[in-house]
């Protein structure tokens, strides 16, 4: 009797291991650990009109052109629509005109999570092609869902940046270090007093300072000459004006005899 009432306790407590519950009655059990939807259980346990896994999904960019042995890396959102967790396989599907890179994976994508993944292809030959990237929610079904990657590959050679030529590395300066060795040598040489390399820098610095004050003065004073020259038209009339009343012979009645015209000296040399 005793073992009679705990068989039926026991049969009690593991009833809903043993009869798997459909909660909203449409045929397909709730997911548990042991049966997951991947194995087939039911994606929406209380919603009696869906029970396959629901999926959002994006890629960016949507579209790419590329050239012949260019690649292309796709930024795709793989997220879960569903109130259950599901642990998913994802590969790309790719075409007669692209090589995918990407390797396929299962993942884990919580209740109402998205994942993020890069997919990378590269254009093996001229035509449009398009990629597919799928999402396997079930065990023994086809993808559940499924990405467009369309992409038009050109009959282009890709020429890559190559940046390892191009080495970011410092000006030689040494050959004014050895300048001013030399300038220095030569000064002492000259001069007979002992010159090192930093008088050498403040002679050449001094040197550059004046012949720099020289190009100075030597503009302004061409710049001085070339505005004499611009001088307005009306000033030019004007001092013509005056210089024609200054050649017109004077008055009669002007003319004062008293003076006497200018001795003109002559200058010899003795
Ligand atoms: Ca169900
Ligand atoms: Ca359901």
């Amino acid at each position: 009797m005793r073992s009679t009432a705990y068989a039926v306790i026991l049969l009690l407590l593991l009833s809903p291991v043993v009869n798997a519950e459909d909660s909203d009655g449409d045929g397909f059990a709730d997911p548990t650990s042991e049966y997951s939807v991947w194995d087939g259980a039911d994606a929406f346990p209380n919603n009696p009109d869906i029970h396959e896994p629901v999926f959002s999904s994006g890629c960016d960019p949507p579209v790419a052109t590329l050239d012949l042995d260019e690649p292309i890396t796709f930024t795709c959102t793989v997220g879960n629509e569903g109130p259950v967790g599901l642990r998913v396989m994802i590969d790309v599907q790719d075409d007669i005109h692209l090589s995918n890179e990407f390797d396929a994976e299962y993942f884990d994508i919580p209740p109402s999570q998205s994942l993020e993944l890069s997919v990378t292809m590269i254009g093996l030959s001229e035509g449009i092609a398009t990629a597919h990237l799928r999402v396997f929610a079930r065990s023994n079904a086809s993808a559940s869902h499924m990405v467009d990657l369309p992409i038009e590959v050109t009959g282009e050679q890709w020429t890559s940046v190559n940046t390892e030529g191009n080495s970011n590395s410092p000006p030689d300066v040494s050959f004014i270090g050895k300048s001013l060795d030399l300038m220095a040598n030569w000064l002492t040489e000259k001069t007979g007093f002992t010159i090192e390399r930093t008088h050498a820098g403040g002679l050449i610095l001094l040197a550059t300072i004046a012949i720099v004050g020289v190009v100075r003065i030597t503009r302004a004073r061409r710049i001085w000459a070339q505005n004499m020259l611009l001088k307005s038209k009306s000033d030019q009339l004007s001092e013509a004006r005056f210089d024609e009343l200054r050649k017109v012979k004077q008055h009669e009645h002007h003319v004062d005899d008293t003076i006497p015209d200018s001795p003109n000296f002559v200058i010899r040399k003795r």
